[in-house]
């Protein structure tokens, strides 16, 4: 199963990526992860994306295609993948289609949570109270959320002129919201079948 989760920040995409990932035996692959992971040993790479990151915009292109394809060449992802937080525009959109037609692994599907700013700007709060993540205070997501809809809505778009989106509600338990996305993803594959 190669699976790209979309979603504003904060809708879930990596709490649900993080439960499905054992049923659907594949890897999580989250672009934001890597980059926290990059911060914290103070690579160049992370010093440069700190700045980018704390102030809620988004880390060049062409360092998150380098190491998504570094990423993807891992021997775990060879079975495919569960993509969270990437893609997050158009540009990369298209350098994500590129890159897996070259590796000859295309994207069976393509789900978006879809959960209202006003739900999110609360999470992130939340979050922003027990980590302490500094895009988490509520003027950063707000910005972020500004940069969601400019940038990342159209990658919804994207997907759904080629008939890979499946859009599923974000609110609720986790378990229920993670029941949803796995029937989605029912759908999708029995449809493929077909
Ligand atoms: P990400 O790490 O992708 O951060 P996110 O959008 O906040 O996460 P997500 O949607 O996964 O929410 P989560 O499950 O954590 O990006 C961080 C930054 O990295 C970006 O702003 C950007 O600077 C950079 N970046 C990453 N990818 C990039 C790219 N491709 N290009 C350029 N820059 C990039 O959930 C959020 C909170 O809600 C959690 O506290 C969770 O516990 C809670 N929650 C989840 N589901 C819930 C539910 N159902 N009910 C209640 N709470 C819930």
């Amino acid at each position: 199963m190669r699976l790209v989760l979309l979603g504003a920040p904060g809708s879930g995409k990596g709490t649900q990526a993080a439960r499905l990932k054992a049923a659907l035996g594949v890897p999580h692959v989250s672009t934001g992860d890597m980059l926290r992971a990059a911060v914290a040993a103070g690579t160049a790479m992370g010093l440069k994306a700190k700045a980018v990151m704390d102030a809620g915009q988004l880390v060049s292109d062409d360092i998150l295609l380098g190491m998504l394809e570094d990423r993807l060449a891992q021997e775990d992802a060879r079975a495919g993948f569960i993509l969270d937080g990437y893609p997050r525009n158009l540009a990369q959109a298209d350098a994500l289609d590129h890159l897996l037609a070259r590796i000859g692994q295309p994207l069976d599907a393509v789900v978006k949570l879809k959960v209202p700013s006003e739900v999110i700007v609360g999470r992130c709060e939340i979050r922003f109270k027990a980590e302490g993540r500094a895009d988490d205070n509520p003027d950063t997501v707000r910005k972020r959320l500004d940069i969601y809809a400019e940038q990342t809505a159209p990658v919804a778009d994207f997907y759904a002129r080629r008939g890979k989106l499946q859009v599923v509600d974000g609110v609720g338990e986790l378990d229920e919201i993670t029941a949803r996305v796995k029937r989605a993803l029912h759908a999708e594959s029995a449809t493929a079948g077909n």
